[in-house]
């Protein structure tokens, strides 16, 4: 009987000791990797593995060519990549034939799991988050990075699915944003707190350093455009502004000033680099946005502005993402097309709700639903 007893309590002590410690305990924690270059030029690829005991570091020396694995996310399956040597500047103007299929996704802000769910839904990636959308290009317009909780993920996805597109025929072009500018420089105000965490389990002081020079993505990142011309369309996070039009600055010069403002962190910016970084830059600019600009302090873009753009570029219409609309919108004649439809979950059904643009072989655009739906998008 008090044998019973004894176990009985050690049992209900038991119990209330998991209860406790699973309150305390932190929430669950897995990233990377992060493949990072050491003093001695040796690359590391380091993670961060949940463990019933918690988190767990791992680290493994890498090697250009060797593949490297990211951990599942929610129903999505893990995948692996192929590591690269270092990136090439993207080019400025990439020429595709008119009928090439597009699909257009902007700020995706952490939310793997959504914006991967868009992609399958649109068949641009099949269920083990393959490319499988043969000879069509994607484009996406920046701030991968902050709030949500898998920024890493999708930087991985974006950088193996830019590989497996080439192979096809295809295309996949990623535009800096104002949130890639900043992990990179080191402002963290937005990082999702399980990043903070990351940095402190991988033993760094900033969160910055695991996206330095030194770091695999972070040397792809600083190879990015912040603009683009793909085909008829100019691509870029926040908007070419009206400033930027009269210091007669080109593609190139943007790209340029924008990858020097990534790499020569320490020098003291120039002038110019001061403007393209700034508010009137490509990565911040929010003047074709009635609210926005207000709200912001920008003189809303005229239509005339718009067709300088187009002109000078040679452009049909300008993509943006950055400034945050309900739906996929038409604006300026259908010459400017705001994409940013914020992920997210809606707060009733928890379904995701994301939208991109899809232009299809005839030129025509749709709203991209995360659903799978599409529908014609509506001229203004
Ligand atoms: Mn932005």
């Amino acid at each position: 009987m008090s044998h019973l007893v004894k176990t009985g309590s050690l049992l209900l002590a038991t119990i209330l000791l998991t209860l406790v410690s699973g309150l305390v305990r932190a929430e669950p924690l897995q990233d990377g990797p992060y493949v990072l270059r050491a003093a001695d030029g040796s690359w590391h690829s380091r993670w961060i593995e949940e463990k019933s005991e918690g988190p767990q570091v791992r680290d493994r020396t890498a090697e250009i060519g060797d593949v490297v694995s990211v951990a599942a996310i929610g129903t999505l399956p893990a995948f692996e990549v192929k590591l690269r040597g270092p990136a090439q500047p993207a080019r400025d103007e990439i020429q595709i034939n008119a009928r090439t299929p597009l699909f257009v996704m902007a700020d995706t802000h952490g939310e793997f799991e959504i914006a991967a769910q868009l992609l399958q839904r649109h068949g641009v990636i099949d269920h083990r988050l393959r490319w499988s959308f043969g000879k069509g290009h994607l484009a996406v317009l920046g701030d991968v990075f902050d709030r949500g909780p898998n920024h890493t993920e999708l930087l991985w996805l974006i950088y193996k699915l830019e590989a497996e597109a080439a192979r096809a025929g295809g295309g996949v072009h990623l535009a800096l944003g104002n949130h890639e500018t900043m992990v990179m420089t080191g402002d963290d105000r937005y990082l999702n707190p399980k990043y903070p965490r990351v940095a402190s389990l991988l033993g760094v002081e900033r969160y910055a350093s695991l996206w330095s020079e030194q770091s695999l993505l972070g040397q792809w990142l600083r190879s990015k455009a912040a603009v683009f011309r793909l085909g008829q369309y100019l691509c870029l996070h926040g908007g070419v502004s009206r400033e930027l039009m009269d210091r007669g600055l080109t593609l190139s010069a943007v790209n340029q000033t924008v990858r020097s403002a990534l790499t020569e962190q320490t020098a003291p910016r120039g002038e110019q680099a001061e403007f393209v970084m700034g508010q009137e830059g490509p990565l911040w600019y929010r003047g074709y946005f009635r609210e926005a600009a207000l709200k912001g302090g920008f003189k809303l873009a005229e239509q005339s502005d718009i067709e300088l753009i187009r002109a000078r570029f040679g452009v049909q219409a300008i993509l943006v993402g950055h400034t945050i609309v309900p739906t996929v919108t038409a604006l300026y004649g259908g010459h400017v097309i705001a994409v940013q439809v914020y992920p997210h979950r809606d707060e009733q059904t928890h379904a995701p709700v994301m939208e991109a643009l899809s232009i299809g072989k005839d030129g025509r655009m749709f709203r991209a639903r995360v659903d799978g739906t599409r529908e014609l998008l509506p001229r203004p």
